[in-house]
C-alpha cells in the first residue's frame, strides 16, 4: 500500500518549482503586461529608416513589451501629434526620432509634467535637454569630417562637389554639412559648387543631380550626399549623363546600408561612412533602467566606421541593413 504513496505525491513537487520558475522568469525577463511604450518615427524615407524602424520593433517584441508605433509620414505636425495621443494614452515611455531639431519642446514639456519619460533615438533637438532623458545616436559632425577626409585622401589637384543634403533643419543634415566644411575650408582645392537639399531620398537625390549637371555643363568632380540613398539616385543621373561613377565622378556617402555596400563593389560608390540604424537594444535598455529607477547617460554616442574598396567586401556578409 505504501509504495503507491510516491507515484502520486512524486509530481507535486516538480509542479511547484515548475510554478515557481515560471514566476520568476516571468518576474526577471518580461516587462509586467501592459507596459507600452509609444515610438514616434519620421516615416520611412531612406533604407537606414526601415532599418531603424525595424530594429526597435523587433527588440520590443524580444523583450515583451507592446509598442504602438506612429509613421508621421515626413509630417513634422504628425510627429507632434503622435507625441500629444502617447500622452493621452498615458503609455510608460516614449521613444522619439525627430524630424527637425526645432518644433517640439511644448509637446515634450507636456509628456515632462506627466511623467512620461522620453528616450530620443538618431537625431538631436535644439531643446531644454532637461525634458527628455537620453539621446542615443551618431556623431554627425564625425560622419561629415570622415567623408571629407576620404576626398582629400584620394583625390588631387582641384575638385568640385556637388552636395546633396538631408531635410533642411534636421540634426544631420545641418551637421554633417558642417563637418564637412570644416574639414576641407583650408583646404582651396576643395570647393561645393552646389548644395542641394534632396530630403535623404533617392528619387530626389536623382532629380537634384540632373539638375546640378545641367547646370553646371557637367563640371562635376565628386558628390557628397548626406545619406545613401541619395548618392543611389545621382549614380543614376550621372550613369545616364553617360559618365562613369566611381571614375569620372567620385561619389562619397554616409550611413553604409547594403545597398551602398553593392554600390561599392560594383565600383560606383567611392565610400560610405558607417551611421548605425541599429538603435532597438540601446534604446530598451536605457527605457528598463529608466523604469528600475537607475541612471541613464545624457547622450549615448554610436561608433560608426568608414567603408570603401578596401574593406568592403569583408564586411559585407556581416551586414544587417
Ligand atoms: O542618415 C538617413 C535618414 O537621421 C541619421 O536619416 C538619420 C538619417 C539617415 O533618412 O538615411
Amino acid at each position: 500500500m505504501r509504495a503507491r504513496f510516491p507515484n502520486v505525491l512524486l509530481p507535486l513537487p516538480l509542479l511547484f518549482l515548475g510554478l515557481f520558475l515560471g514566476l520568476v522568469l516571468e518576474a526577471c525577463g518580461r516587462a509586467p503586461k501592459g507596459f507600452v511604450v509609444g515610438f514616434s518615427q519620421i516615416g520611412a524615407e531612406s533604407a537606414w529608416r526601415v532599418a531603424e524602424t525595424e530594429s526597435i520593433r523587433e527588440e520590443a517584441a524580444k523583450r515583451g513589451i507592446e509598442l504602438k508605433l506612429a509613421d508621421a509620414g515626413q509630417k513634422l505636425e504628425a510627429q507632434v501629434a503622435a507625441l500629444h495621443a502617447f500622452l493621452a494614452q498615458g503609455v510608460g515611455a516614449v521613444i522619439l526620432a525627430p524630424q527637425r531639431k526645432d518644433g517640439f519642446e511644448p509637446a515634450l514639456r507636456e509628456l515632462a509634467a506627466a511623467r512620461i519619460p522620453v528616450v530620443v533615438v538618431d537625431r538631436g533637438l535644439d531643446c531644454d535637454p532637461a525634458l527628455y532623458a537620453t539621446l542615443i545616436a551618431s556623431d554627425f559632425t564625425d560622419e561629415g569630417r570622415r567623408a571629407a577626409e576620404w576626398l582629400l585622401a584620394h583625390t588631387q589637384g582641384e575638385v568640385r562637389i556637388a552636395e546633396l543634403e538631408g531635410t533642411a533643419g534636421s540634426d544631420p543634415a545641418i551637421e554633417r554639412k558642417r563637418g564637412f566644411d570644416e574639414r576641407i575650408a583650408k583646404e582651396p582645392r576643395m570647393r561645393i559648387v552646389k548644395s542641394v537639399s534632396a530630403e535623404f531620398q533617392l528619387p530626389k537625390g536623382k532629380e537634384a543631380m540632373e539638375a546640378i549637371w545641367k547646370a553646371e555643363g557637367g563640371g562635376i568632380d565628386a558628390v557628397y550626399a548626406h545619406n545613401d540613398d541619395m548618392a543611389l539616385g545621382a549614380i543614376q543621373a550621372i550613369e545616364e549623363a553617360g559618365k562613369k561613377p566611381g571614375a569620372d565622378v567620385l561619389v562619397v556617402s554616409i550611413d553604409a546600408t547594403r545597398g551602398a555596400f553593392d554600390a561599392i563593389l560594383a565600383g560606383k560608390l567611392s565610400c560610405a561612412v558607417e551611421c548605425s540604424p541599429l538603435l532597438g537594444p540601446a534604446a530598451f535598455d536605457a527605457i528598463e533602467r529608466l523604469r528600475r529607477g537607475e541612471p541613464v547617460e545624457k547622450r549615448i554616442v554610436v561608433q560608426d566606421r568608414v567603408f570603401d574598396a578596401t574593406n568592403a567586401a569583408a564586411e559585407r556578409p556581416n551586414r544587417k541593413y
